[in-house]
């Protein structure tokens, strides 16, 4: 190519932006997007500073992953020296150390019982990883005629196939055809009329777990492997669980030999003010779907945490044979175990696994004031996370609460939306002060967008 019209010099020389073609971004309003950018270019601690050179609070922690806030140095220097000590080792039939030294430490940290770790790349990924563990352990327990699945109204569980299915999401399954056969969803527990305004756990819905009575009545337990539910659903929208909700949801899969998974991508990692939503909760499930803050969001990975019984139900064939056909090329990459050693010695050094529990109060005071301000219809709070849900413009839907994220961003403040809820999830690194920046900004917003 001519040197002289090579694109990548030229921006390189004029410092124009790069071209936006080519990328098809995940989960974007492409064209919109292309046309007002949104850029972010460095990252440290609570902030992000975009290509203008503005800094943005983090009211985030990136897309609920970035626990112990932005290049935090032993993550980062961790990251750099096993990128130039090991780039990669297969994980099929041979291992490098860091991926055993991870599994131990996560299996320290969970609830008791959970202490086999099986590694993916991803939420999406851990959660396919479950639920093939759910069917297959069904089967070699010899309980074979267990094949269905089911998930929950308003569940995010990714974008794989397994993952659409059992979610309960329609705008992430409309277009996808048949999924995967045999899943059903129980009903959600969101109940606006009877919990709105909530402080923590709503008070009314715990009932809404009898609804897989009605689906064990309906194909009998004999068919039905497991349950996969958020402890507390985030993407949908914050959604809190009722008191009593999980242990009865619980209860009633231990009757039946149903088995529970806690998808915990979002809560997991100290978000609700535990190391897990299951101990905040005190409710343990067999199987917990985690990614996001395991790496601090900083090298992709996911991880199922598995009941030691379950993994032991596989180990009876003979010694040489596999006894779980599944693995990622990427499994256990080492980049990512380095990034996840560093990243819970992080969170250990700085308490930050509980630290939510400290702030949740404040926090929780903070978010609610937000009550009577112009279209708030409800606030929803546990731990270190919030929904602050908006009445939807007429006949637009979305469109109030994108309003408001996109002042805030320009007030230096970034939020999330989904649908028209505004959620914060927030480094759990977080100063008092910076909760009041956060939620004076969104008030601001509000008054605006009024
Ligand atoms: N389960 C849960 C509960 C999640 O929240 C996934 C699975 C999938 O993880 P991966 O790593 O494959 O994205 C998630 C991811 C949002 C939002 O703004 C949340 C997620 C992803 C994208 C957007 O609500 N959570
Ligand atoms: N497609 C092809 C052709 C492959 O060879 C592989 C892995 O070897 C995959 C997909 C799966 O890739 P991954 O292991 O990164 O999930």
């Amino acid at each position: 190519m001519n040197q002289a019209l090579d694109p990548a010099l030229l921006q390189a020389a004029t410092g124009a932006a790069p071209a936006m073609d080519a990328y098809w971004m995940p989960f974007t309003a492409n064209r919109q997007f292309k046309k007002a950018p949104r850029l972010l270019t460095r990252a440290e601690g609570m902030h992000y500073w975009d290509d203008q050179g503005r800094q943005v609070l983090d009211a985030v922690a990136g897309l609920w992953c970035v626990n112990a806030g932005h290049a935090r140095p032993r993550i980062v220097k961790a990251i750099q020296q096993q990128a130039a000590e090991m780039d990669f080792a297969p994980p099929f039939q041979m291992a490098h150390p860091k991926a055993f030294e991870l599994a131990e430490r996560l299996a320290a940290i969970a609830p008791a019982g959970l202490n086999r770790v099986f590694f993916s790349n991803s939420g999406s990924e851990a959660v396919e990883t479950a639920l093939k563990i759910a069917l297959a352990y069904q089967r070699v327990r010899g309980e074979a005629s267990r094949t269905r699945l089911i998930g929950r109204e308003r569940g995010y569980h990714g974008v794989n196939f397994g993952s659409i299915s059992v979610g309960g999401i329609v705008g992430n399954r409309k277009m996808f055809g048949a999924m995967i056969a045999g899943v059903d969803h129980i009903r959600h527990t969101h109940d606006p009329a009877r919990n709105a305004f909530s402080v923590g756990q709503p008070l009314h819905g715990a009932d809404a777990a009898d609804d897989l009575e009605r689906l064990v009545a309906l194909h009998d337990a004999s068919n039905i492997a497991a349950v996969i539910v958020e402890p507390v659903a985030g993407s949908t929208g914050v959604l809190i669980p009722p008191q009593g909700y999980l242990q009865r949801l619980r209860e009633i899969c231990t009757r039946h030999g149903i088995l529970l998974i806690f998808d915990e991508v979002i809560t997991g990692f100290g978000r609700t003010g535990s190391p897990f939503a299951a101990q905040t909760f005190g409710v343990v499930p067999d199987l917990i779907t985690c990614a996001k803050g395991l790496t601090n969001g900083a090298v992709p990975m996911g991880a199922v945490l598995v009941r030691q019984d379950i993994h032991d139900a596989f180990m009876t064939g003979p010694e040489h044979l596999i006894e779980f056909a599944h693995g990622y090329t990427y499994s256990a990459h080492p980049l990512a175990c380095a990034a996840g050693i560093a990243t819970l010695d992080t969170y250990a050094e700085e308490g930050l696994l509980t630290r939510a529990a400290g702030l949740a109060q404040g926090f929780a005071q903070a978010v609610h004031s937000l009550r009577g301000e112009p279209n708030v219809i409800d606030v929803r709070n546990i731990g270190l996370v919030a929904g602050i849900e908006l009445a939807p413009l007429p006949g637009e839907p979305a469109r109030r609460a994108f309003g408001v994220f996109l002042d805030c961003l320009a007030q230096g403040v970034m939020v999330r939306t989904t649908g028209d809820t505004v959620a914060l999830s927030p480094p759990l690194i977080i100063e008092p002060a910076q909760i009041t920046q956060i939620v004076e900004t969104l008030r601001g917003a509000l008054r605006r967008a009024a």
